[in-house]
């Protein structure tokens, strides 16, 4: 290679990015660029600082946002010379990015390229409350089209491979995104969608049909169409797949949802997802040789696990809170959005051979899901691992804390299937006794375990909401018995 310095190695890394549209690598290839994936972390970490100043000093001069945060922060973009200069910018919160968007709607004071520019404009998915509007640059839907399809070649994908998407198709970002990589690499997309009425049965119908070679949705949603699809008299390994790849809520890392849904469909599972507003929300995915939890491809989004007090980094091998900056998006570029979720992440040899960090079980849940019984901190996905590793169940649970006097106590009501339920009163019996028992040696504290017949609840084409917080409702019984 003619170009000595590390950055001008890195295949046209630049900001704003420049991007060959007609570029492929051969199918051999294991990296789409093999510089930029596996050159020694320091020399890119060191590329990375270059960028985030690029980055902040194209922030600062198109949006009064940064300029106001930062100025009040007494940070200035030129003085940001390293990682570690880095973690005194301070972190952007979804109330600061709603709060601009109420005050200049409808894309906020934070969009940094003319809106002649926008592209495409998308939304939060949530039902309450006011939305969030994400305009993405057309310049930058290049870019995340460029980047997602360096993360699926990475996943195992080549052109000619069909893909199926099975998720909603509107405002959410998961599907258009992880479609744009699926175009760019040449594959055959199929924006099947979902979430309308019977589009479950329909969906199967076509996986028979067109066999392709990926999907893409929620894990909820796949376990889902398996059981519509038996329901319809199609077995969900006819269908073909070899790659399932998912992001929107935990499950394609925690290790027996994963098993589940690989024996079901016959094919492996892949993690991916950051936050909508990071698209390229690919950036944290696992690949095909390095298929447990995510990889962070640090060169399109720069990945930081924080101490969610000081957000500053944590060390390699500890946990905290993902917080994320792009590093090649001009409209609506995040620098430092805090998630609020926890996850830990490591930096050892990944057996893809790319030398960025990984989060080996993926993104554990939000923070404000984690809650405390007895001293010990639970994740509703450790509940959600023992479930579907225990035999007789039946595929859905809901998980309830509540306030009995001064103690959370944690209720899991869990549906057994149909083999438990034939064998009557002694099998249910026998399935509550195990699933207690999973559960206490899992969490370290007892929990109480309610079965319930197959079916009883509703299943999702989105994200699962498995906890009910009844303490809420005890707070506000509380505040009206005990007035001020
Ligand atoms: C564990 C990333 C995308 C577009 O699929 C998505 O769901 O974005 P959205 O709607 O902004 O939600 C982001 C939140 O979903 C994250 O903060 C995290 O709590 C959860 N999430 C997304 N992907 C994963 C995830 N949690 N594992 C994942 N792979």
């Amino acid at each position: 290679m003619s170009v000595s310095t590390a950055a001008g190695r890195m295949e046209a890394w630049s900001f704003p990015p420049r991007i060959d549209a007609s570029y492929i690598p051969p199918n051999d290839q294991r990296y789409w660029h093999p510089v930029r994936e596996t050159m020694p972390p320091d020399e890119r970490d060191a590329a990375i600082a270059v960028r985030l100043r690029e980055v902040m000093r194209h922030a600062y001069k198109s949006s009064a946002f940064y300029k106001k945060k930062w100025d009040d922060a007494g940070i200035d973009p030129e003085s940001i010379r390293s990682l570690e200069d880095f973690e005194r910018v301070p972190v952007v919160t979804k109330a600061e990015l709603r709060a601009s968007q109420a005050a200049h709607e409808p894309y906020g004071d934070y969009l940094c390229v003319p809106e002649s520019e926008i592209h495409h404009i998308h939304g939060t998915s949530g039902t309450t409350g006011k939305p969030t509007a994400f305009a993405i640059g057309r310049n930058d839907w290049q870019t995340i089209g460029e980047n997602h399809a360096r993360i699926l070649w990475g996943m195992g994908f080549r052109p000619g491979d069909t893909i199926f998407f099975g998720a909603i198709f509107s405002l959410y970002l998961g599907s258009w995104g992880a479609m744009s990589g699926a175009e760019r690499m040449k594959a055959r997309s199929f924006p099947f969608g979902a979430g309308a009425q019977g589009m479950t049965a329909r969906a199967a119908q076509w996986l028979a049909m067109v066999k392709p070679a990926g999907f893409y949705g929620t894990p909820s949603y796949a376990l889902r169409l398996a059981e519509v699809a038996r329901e319809e008299g199609y077995d969900p390994r006819a269908f073909g797949l070899r790659t399932l790849f998912f992001s929107g809520e935990p499950g394609a890392s925690i290790p027996s949802v994963r098993d589940r849904i690989e024996n079901e469909f016959g094919a492996r599972v892949i993690d991916t997802g950051t936050m909508a507003e990071m698209t390229p929300f690919m950036s944290a995915a696992g690949s095909a040789e390095s298929h447990e939890g995510m990889l962070l491809w640090q060169d399109m989004v720069y990945h930081e696990v924080c101490d969610p007090a000081t957000y500053a980094r944590v060390p390699y091998g500890e946990q905290g809170t993902p917080v994320y900056t792009h590093l090649e998006r001009t409209s609506q570029p995040m620098i430092r959005l805090l998630s609020n979720d926890l996850t830990h992440w490591v930096m050892e040899e990944n057996p893809c051979g790319r030398t960025y960090p990984r989060l080996p079980k993926g993104v554990h849940g939000r923070i404000d899901d984690m809650f405390q019984i007895r001293g010990e901190n639970v994740y509703p996905s450790e509940i959600d691992n023992v479930c579907n590793a225990i035999a007789g169940y039946g595929g859905e649970h809901r998980i309830h804390i509540s306030r009995a006097q001064t103690m959370d106590e944690l209720l899991v009501r869990a549906e057994y299937d149909a083999t438990v339920a034939a064998g009557g009163d002694a099998a249910i019996a026998a399935f509550r006794r195990t699933l207690g028992d999973q559960l206490r040696k899992v969490l370290g504290v007892g929990a109480n375990v309610e079965p319930v017949p197959p079916n009883t609840y509703e299943r999702t084409d989105f994200k699962a909401r498995r906890v009910v917080d009844d303490r809420d409702l005890y707070g506000q019984v509380y505040q009206s018995t005990h007035p001020h």
